[in-house]
């Protein structure tokens, strides 16, 4: 069947003429709109699971979406079924997508990262205008960002990298929405954006990022905190099971408890609901799952960029080396016949006491974690020269998105007190939070290597807070060792910026290497 004249076709044209009748017939003047003129609000690529969802929120919200898809039939399925009834523009073509469009024309594609976004920016480029937009709202990685809006800006073109997040649900009703870019699409923008997206209160859970591929470096690090945080839930539920011996009921009822203090947030919600959900056979579910966590490559990036930009994100890194760690099952498997953890070691305290001291160290952790994320965004806006508002980051984190969280309120008021804020750890209420929470923090982690339980995130936070927090390290040794073996020279304490070598055995010669800091 040929598609141009296809019976979705023709639905839609009669749907589209009967919702401009009706908005004549209303005779507001900033609605109506002469027939034969393009109607489209926005057109949206890609008709998978989050670009579907993601038209129907904006059809909710009053925007007149043009929908297409590489594979055309597509349109037409999506026509004929999810968006029957609704005021959504099928096209079967960019052409005709294009032309459906008001201007400035805004595009925005949600189809799988990487090449298909470069060959749909490549179709795109010669239908478009001067100041028409083109939005990515894929999983891409930020350099290509980077490159894809410096490259459309010298053609005339914005172009917008946007993190989206909360996967269907979001999309479907509230994503949400992380946009960096060129700041020139932004006031075009925004009225859709900030309508369709979550809110926190009445405060939209999306603003603008910032410059080039700040939108999809924060939704990076937005997904690099989303493992940590995950880690850390893994982490409290491996000590309730195998150090304390609790069941599936018990351990939901403590998250269910937690859920409604500090660490309310999605994450927990869902954990609890994981523990106890049982099976056709009245089994839990959980106790099921093979022990081998998968990963897409967020996380991975977040500590590459980390250890590129060398900012010590431990959290986030252990959490994904944790996940690595349990993929090899087969290997741990076999270890586990061989070797042997701590004999006899049972725990005699206090139950109840202990669960609260878990929960504690977990939200101790989770201070660490978001500090190093945010340690992490300000070092790459440095390296970028972006404009970052990190209380506006917390707040787009805040509702819609995966790691939601009262907690991010928390973070956006600390940098609304102070936008200059060092680290999220000084801040009066986190260094108190923490200070309140350290005596259970480390009670859980002794208590974790006594037991032979691996606590990776719980232990690495810990060692992070305490290496923050000391005014000397032991790598006076370290530039000793340097200077010894390989000449590399060494500052002295009050002097920084002048240095020194050392003929250590009197047999080295006394020519220095270039000094380099790393
Ligand atoms: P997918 O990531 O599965 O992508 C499906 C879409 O990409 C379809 O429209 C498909 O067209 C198109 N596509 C593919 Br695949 N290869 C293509 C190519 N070479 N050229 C042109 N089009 C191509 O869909 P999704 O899960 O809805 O995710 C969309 C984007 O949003 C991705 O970047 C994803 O990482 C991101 N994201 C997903 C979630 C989530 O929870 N799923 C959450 C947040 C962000 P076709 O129909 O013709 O094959």
């Amino acid at each position: 069947m040929n598609s141009e004249f296809s019976n979705s076709n023709i639905l839609e044209g009669r749907e589209e003429a009967e919702y401009l009748m009706r908005e004549i017939k209303m005779g507001n003047s900033a609605t109506v709109v002469k027939m034969g003129e393009p109607t489209g609000d926005i057109a949206l690529i890609g008709l998978a699971v989050m670009g579907q969802n993601l038209i129907l929120n904006m059809n909710d919200h009053g925007f007149v979406v043009v929908a297409y898809n590489r594979t055309t039939a597509k349109v037409d399925q999506f026509l004929e079924n999810e968006a029957k009834g609704t005021k959504v523009v099928g096209a079967h073509s960019l052409e005709e997508m294009v032309a459906k469009l008001k201007k400035p024309r805004k595009v925005m594609m949600l189809v799988k990262a990487g090449s298909a976004v470069d060959d749909f920016i490549a179709k795109l480029v010669p239908l478009l205008e001067q100041g028409d937009i083109i939005i990515d709202g894929g999983n891409s990685e930020y350099q290509d960002t980077r490159r894809r809006t410096k490259d459309l800006e010298s053609k005339g073109l914005l172009f917008v990298g946007s993190g989206v997040s909360g996967g269907e649900e979001g999309a479907r009703y509230g994503p949400s929405l992380m946009p960096g870019g060129n700041p020139a699409a932004w006031p075009a923008l925004k009225p859709i954006f900030q309508s369709i997206c979550a809110k926190s209160g009445d405060e939209p859970c999306c603003d603008w990022v910032g410059e080039d591929g700040s939108g999809h470096f924060v939704k990076m690090v937005h997904n690099g905190i989303e493992y940590g945080d995950m880690q850390l839930i893994c982490e409290a539920y491996h000590l309730m099971k195998d150090a304390l011996n609790m069941d599936n009921e018990e351990m939901s009822n403590s998250f269910t408890e937690w859920n409604k203090g500090e660490l309310d947030s999605f994450l927990i919600e869902i954990s609890s609901n994981i523990l106890k959900y049982k099976d056709e056979s009245g089994d839990y579910l959980l106790e099921k799952i093979r022990d081998s966590a998968g990963q897409k490559g967020t996380g991975k990036w977040t500590a590459i960029s980390a250890l590129e930009y060398g900012m010590p994100v431990t959290l986030i890194g252990e959490s994904v080396f944790a996940r690595c760690l349990s993929s090899l099952k087969g290997e741990r498997e076999r270890a586990s016949k061989i070797l042997k953890g701590p004999e006899g070691a049972e725990f005699t305290g206090e139950k109840a006491a202990f669960v609260e001291d878990i929960r504690q160290a977990l939200y101790a952790s989770k201070i660490v974690s978001y500090a190093q994320g945010f340690m992490l965004l300000r070092q790459a806006a440095q390296e970028f020269g972006w404009n970052l508002n990190y209380g506006g980051i917390a707040l787009m984190w805040r509702g819609g998105c995966i790691i939601r969280s009262r907690f991010l309120g928390n973070i956006k008021d600390a940098f609304d007190k102070n936008p200059a804020l060092d680290n999220l750890l000084v801040d009066d209420f986190f260094r108190d939070a923490i200070h309140n929470a350290q005596g259970a923090w480390r009670r859980v982690v002794s208590q974790a290597v006594l037991m032979g339980v691996p606590t990776p995130c719980f232990s690495t936070a810990l060692a992070f807070y305490d290496g923050y927090r000391s005014d000397m390290l032991p790598a006076n040794l370290i530039q000793a060792q340097r200077d010894y073996f390989g000449a590399h020279t060494y500052e002295l304490l009050g002097q920084p910026g002048a240095y020194h070598h050392t003929n250590w055995t009197g047999t080295g010669g006394n020519v220095s290497a270039s000094t380099y800091s790393a």
